[in-house]
């Protein structure tokens, strides 16, 4: 995601950082507001606490003033308790809420992103900054810009306090403010910094672990635990190294700024007891001031603490926000509003596509297909069968030449009309880890009778495979459930297709992991299946695509050959090669059965 890992400037950062909070803002200015109250009845108690010594104590006027004073301490203190309550609330319900709400949203986008951003991106990363990025921001709202809010309070209402008893005393007590806040400028960059590369590593990390576990076959199969063990050691370590030196510097933050804190309490004490000799201030207003300078200076040093903190949460701000401003696909756009469904009428006019720019890897492809017809693509690995065969629902656009469905331009339809329009039996069928009545169910857009789905999976030939399972169509695929095996998913995947019941229909290789016997009972099902549909099939097989009403060989990207299987056969090629390799096969398959 490099590609898009620019950085937006802090205020812009703060600003979106605002704009997350909609919905919430009424409650959160709420939140503050409980905070400011809380704030005041603190310093209330050290007037308070000032009147009693100089105005009831020192002048002997006991009794009824007492007991006043003691009630307004606990007064002070009940109202103190209960906005910091409400003030604490009040943020966690908005903290709680827009993470929800932004995890909503990152999952909604990452749901409308392109193919080609998810082709690329890694799952790892991208589940790390659904899950700890959106944690950062919760810490964000919930702890440190409430804190934050806090500490300018205490600090603002406690200096005016201040300056209301002596300007001079308010004076000496804040001198120390800028060091403190050069001191927290610089660790706050340098923090940001090692964050984000925490980050980074720590995504990486969830990458390496998510690839390992989704390729854990292929690990065991290459006997690689070893050299996976390596690898995942060692970006393990680079992790606990970028946490090291992270935490090292919170280290060293954190003496240094105390150290400035103490000594300017000391000095203001200092200073204060002076001032109480030369009869300058009352014994009364030096223990207010006291308390009051605590006030003042541990919201200095929390503040810094606090920016350095929340400069994760920006960190982690930015890193979301590279995946909102990643474009969607739109699925409703289009410049025609298409009303039921396609005849299927298909043409390619010099189609051409590049993955990347300047590297085409379809050439010059021209073609027609008549509704209902089926068009079968052969060719080497990497000849760009499947890439061809995605340009059709919209899963990437061509790049140059034409495409025209039912004469109107690709690119004018609106994707999911599109993809409502066109079935897929996919290469490696994805199965949810749902009931597999769920699976076959999917994605048809309205409600399936049990009968339905049971007559799809008969047709695909699966039926009496879920007959078998404990709980029959209830019975979850994958994790806890049963495992089927590659031709029976494939199977699954083709009910589906069948249940969907769609005008186009792509099969890429939608049996290359049966058996030949199983083979022709799906092709059975599919010969169903394509009835009155235009048919667009991959295999590899001759015999899936023979009876096909154009046969179209690709090599490196390019129609190489086109026709018929009678005049392909007939012809010196590609073709005619596959064909003569694979009945010589058949034929000493046969001959060794007869055991000739
Ligand atoms: N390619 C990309 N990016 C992709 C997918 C494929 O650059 O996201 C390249 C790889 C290959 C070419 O496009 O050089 C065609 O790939 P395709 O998957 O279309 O090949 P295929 O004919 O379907 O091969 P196979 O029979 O192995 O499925
Ligand atoms: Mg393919």
């Amino acid at each position: 995601m490099s590609n898009t890992d620019e950085k937006k400037p802090i205020s812009e950062r703060l600003r979106g950082l605002w704009h997350m909070l909609s919905g919430y803002r009424l409650l959160y200015v709420g939140a503050l507001i409980a905070v400011a109250f809380a704030a005041v009845a603190k310093t209330s108690s050290f007037l308070v606490l000032r009147y009693m010594i100089d105005e009831v104590l020192l002048r002997d006027e006991i009794g009824r003033a007492v007991l006043l004073i003691a009630l307004s301490f606990i007064g002070l203190a009940l109202i103190e308790g209960f906005f910091t309550f409400l003030g604490g609330r009040l943020t966690a319900r908005t903290a709680e809420g827009i993470t929800r709400q932004l995890r909503d949203q990152l999952f909604d986008h990452l749901q409308r992103l392109s193919f080609s951003f998810h082709s690329k991106a890694q799952t790892g990363d991208l589940i790390q900054r659904v899950t700890s990025d959106v944690a950062a921001i919760q810490r964000f709202f919930g702890e440190q810009v409430i804190e934050l809010g806090r500490i300018l309070l205490l600090f603002g209402i406690n200096f005016t306090a201040l300056l209301l008893l002596n300007v001079e005393l308010a004076l000496v007590s804040v001198i120390i403010v800028p060091v403190l806040s050069i001191v927290s400028f610089f660790f706050f960059r340098k923090i940001s910094q090692l964050y984000e590369q925490y980050q980074e590593q720590d995504a990486r990390l969830s990458t390496v672990l998510q690839e390992n576990l989704s390729g854990v076959r292929v690990v065991k199969a290459f006997a690689r635990q070893d050299y996976e063990q390596d690898k995942f050691e060692r970006e393990n370590h680079s992790l606990f190294v970028r946490g090291r030196d992270l935490l090292k510097l919170h280290a060293y933050y954190w003496p240094v700024t105390d150290i400035v804190a103490n000594l300017q309490i000391i000095a203001g004490f200092g200073v204060g007891a002076l001032m109480v000799i030369n009869g300058t201030i009352t014994v009364g207003t030096y223990l207010a001031y006291a308390g009051m300078i605590m006030w003042i200076i541990h919201p200095m040093r929390g503040l810094g603490r606090l920016i350095v903190q929340a400069s994760t949460g920006l960190v982690s701000y930015q890193r979301i926000l590279n995946i909102l401003g990643e474009p969607q696909e739109s699925l409703t756009e289009g410049s025609v509003e298409p009303q039921g469904d396609v005849r299927g009428e298909l043409v390619f006019d010099h189609a051409g596509f590049e993955y990347e720019e300047g590297q085409e890897v379809l050439h010059d492809i021209s073609f027609r297909v008549k509704p209902g017809q089926v068009i079968a693509l052969l060719g080497s690995t990497g000849s760009g069968k499947t890439t061809l065969m995605n340009l059709l629902p919209r899963f990437f656009d061509y790049t140059s030449g034409r495409i025209t469905l039912d004469g109107i331009d690709l690119k004018a339809y609106p994707r999911k009309y599109l993809r409502r329009q066109i079935g897929i039996v996919e290469q490696e069928p994805f199965l949810f880890s749902r009931s597999i009545r769920e699976n076959i169910s999917y994605g048809v857009g309205r409600d399936v009778s049990e009968d339905e789905v049971i007559e799809a999976a008969q047709a695909a030939a699966i039926h009496d495979v879920i007959e078998t399972f404990p709980e029959g169509y209830k019975t979850v695929v994958g994790e806890r459930g049963v495992t089927l095996s590659g031709g029976q998913k494939q199977r699954v995947a083709v009910a589906r297709t069948l249940l969907k019941n769609p005008r186009i229909l792509l099969l890429d290789d939608a049996t290359s992991s049966v058996d030949t016997e199983t083979e022709a009972e799906i092709r059975q099902a599919l010969d169903r299946l394509m009835e009155a549909r235009t048919t667009f099939i991959i295999a590899h097989r001759i015999q899936s695509v023979m009876n096909a009403d154009l046969i179209l060989v690709l090599d490196k990207g390019r129609i190489v050959q086109r026709g018929t299987h009678d005049t392909l056969v007939n012809q010196p090629g590609i073709y005619q090669q596959i064909y003569d390799l694979q009945a010589r096969v058949e034929l000493e398959l046969e001959r060794e059965i007869a055991g000739v």
